[in-house]
C-alpha cells in the first residue's frame, strides 16, 4: 500500500487553523511539495484555498439545521457523525492521490473533541489507510495575556494530545498580535515551554475574580506539569521562518523527514531526526520578529531557496 504523510489542524474556535492551512500549503508548495487541502469543518462556508475534497460535497450545515431542526452545533455534529458513517467518502479520495502532502482542516468546536468519538474514529480510519499522521494544534497566543486564560489553553492542549492519540505539535499561533494585548507577565519562552505555572498562578491574585478560582486553576496546572507532554512553537502567518519551524518538528513527527525521500542532505536529516535545534532557531524568530527584541534575524529566504534547490535536484 502507497505511505501518504499529512498533519491534521486542531484547535479551538478563531485560533487560526483555516489560516494556518493555507499558509502551510503555500510554504511547502513553494518548496516543491505536492500538497493536497482537505476541509473536514462543515462550518467552513467559504474557503481561502483549493481543496481536493470537501465535507460540504457531502454534506452541509444548513441543509442539517433545516431537515432535522437543530441548531448551528447540533447540526455540526450530525455532520460529522455523516462523514464517519461514510468515511469511504474520505478514504476514496485520499487513496486515489499519488505522492501528496495532506492538511485537513478540522473544526474548532470543544464538544466535538471532548463529548464524541467521531474525530478519533476518523483519524483512526485514515491511520488505518496508511496516512502517517501528525496533529497540529492551535492555542491562539493571546492567552498568554492572561494566566486563567493560558492555563486553561495548555490544559485543552494536553486534553487534545491524550484524546487524539496521534504525534501532536502545539503551536501558539498569531505571536505577532500578542503585544497588542499588553505585555506579557513572563518571557515568549515561559509560555512556549509551559514553564513552572506556579509563577503565573502567584500572578492571578492581581486579576479581577480569579482569586476564588485559584484552588482549581493550581489544581488544573498540577495536571499539565505532571503530564509534562505540552510545549508550543510560537507562529505568525506573516513569517516564514516560524512557519518552517512547524514544518520540520511535523515532518520529524510524523515521519515524513524518514520516508519521503526528500531531505537529500544526511547532515540535515540527522539535525532533523534527533531534533537538534537551538533554542533560538525554535522561538528566535518569533520573539526577534515580534518581541520588540534586536538581535539580528537569520536569513530565511536563504534557508528557503536551499530546501527548493535540494527539491530540484531531487526531482
Ligand atoms: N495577526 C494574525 N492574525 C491571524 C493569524 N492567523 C490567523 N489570524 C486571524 O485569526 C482569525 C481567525 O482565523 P481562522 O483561520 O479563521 O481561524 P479558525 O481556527 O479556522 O476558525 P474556525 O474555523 O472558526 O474555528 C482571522 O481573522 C485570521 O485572519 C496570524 O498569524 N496573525
Ligand atoms: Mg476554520
Amino acid at each position: 500500500m502507497v505511505v501518504h504523510y499529512g498533519q491534521v489542524v486542531l484547535g479551538p474556535p478563531g485560533s487560526g487553523k483555516t489560516t494556518y492551512c493555507k499558509a502551510m500549503a503555500n510554504l511547502l508548495k513553494g518548496l516543491g511539495r505536492k500538497v493536497a487541502i482537505v476541509n473536514l469543518d462543515p462550518a467552513n462556508d467559504t474557503l481561502p484555498y483549493e481543496t481536493v475534497a470537501d465535507v460540504n460535497e457531502l454534506i452541509q450545515v444548513n441543509d442539517v439545521m433545516e431537515a432535522e431542526g437543530v441548531g448551528p452545533n447540533g447540526a455540526l455534529v450530525f455532520c460529522m457523525e455523516f462523514l464517519e458513517k461514510n468515511l469511504s467518502w474520505l478514504i476514496d479520495k485520499i487513496t486515489s492521490l499519488q505522492g501528496h502532502y495532506f492538511i485537513f482542516d478540522f473544526p474548532g468546536q470543544a464538544e466535538l473533541y471532548a463529548h464524541h468519538t467521531m474525530v478519533q474514529k476518523i483519524l483512526a480510519a485514515l491511520t488505518k489507510s496508511d496516512v502517517r499522521l501528525c496533529a497540529t494544534y492551535l492555542v491562539d497566543s493571546h492567552y498568554a495575556n492572561d494566566p486563567g486564560k493560558y492555563v486553561s489553553a495548555v490544559l485543552l492542549a494536553l486534553n487534545s494530545m491524550m484524546m487524539m492519540e496521534l504525534p501532536t505539535v502545539n503551536v501558539l499561533s498569531k505571536i505577532d498580535s500578542l503585544e497588542k494585548y499588553g505585555k506579557t507577565t513572563m518571557g515568549l519562552e515561559f509560555y512556549t515551554d509551559v514553564m513552572d505555572l506556579d509563577y503565573l498562578l502567584d500572578t492571578m491574585n492581581d486579576y479581577p475574580g480569579m482569586r476564588k478560582y485559584l484552588k482549581l486553576n493550581k489544581a488544573i496546572a498540577d495536571v499539565v506539569s505532571d503530564y509534562s507532554l505540552v510545549s508550543f512553537i510560537p507562529i505568525s502567518i506573516e513569517s516564514h521562518s516560524t512557519l518552517l519551524n512547524v514544518m520540520k518538528a511535523v515532518d520529524r513527527a510524523n515521519g515524513y523527514v524518514y520516508g519521503s525521500g526528500e531531505q537529500s542532505n544526511i547532515q540535515k536529516l540527522l539535525s532533523c531526526a534527533v531534533g537538534a535545534e537551538w533554542e533560538h532557531e525554535r522561538i528566535g524568530a518569533a520573539r526577534d520578529e515580534f518581541m520588540g527584541d534586536e538581535e539580528e534575524l537569520s536569513s530565511e529566504e536563504e534557508l528557503l531557496e536551499m530546501i527548493a534547490r535540494q527539491n530540484q535536484e531531487r526531482l
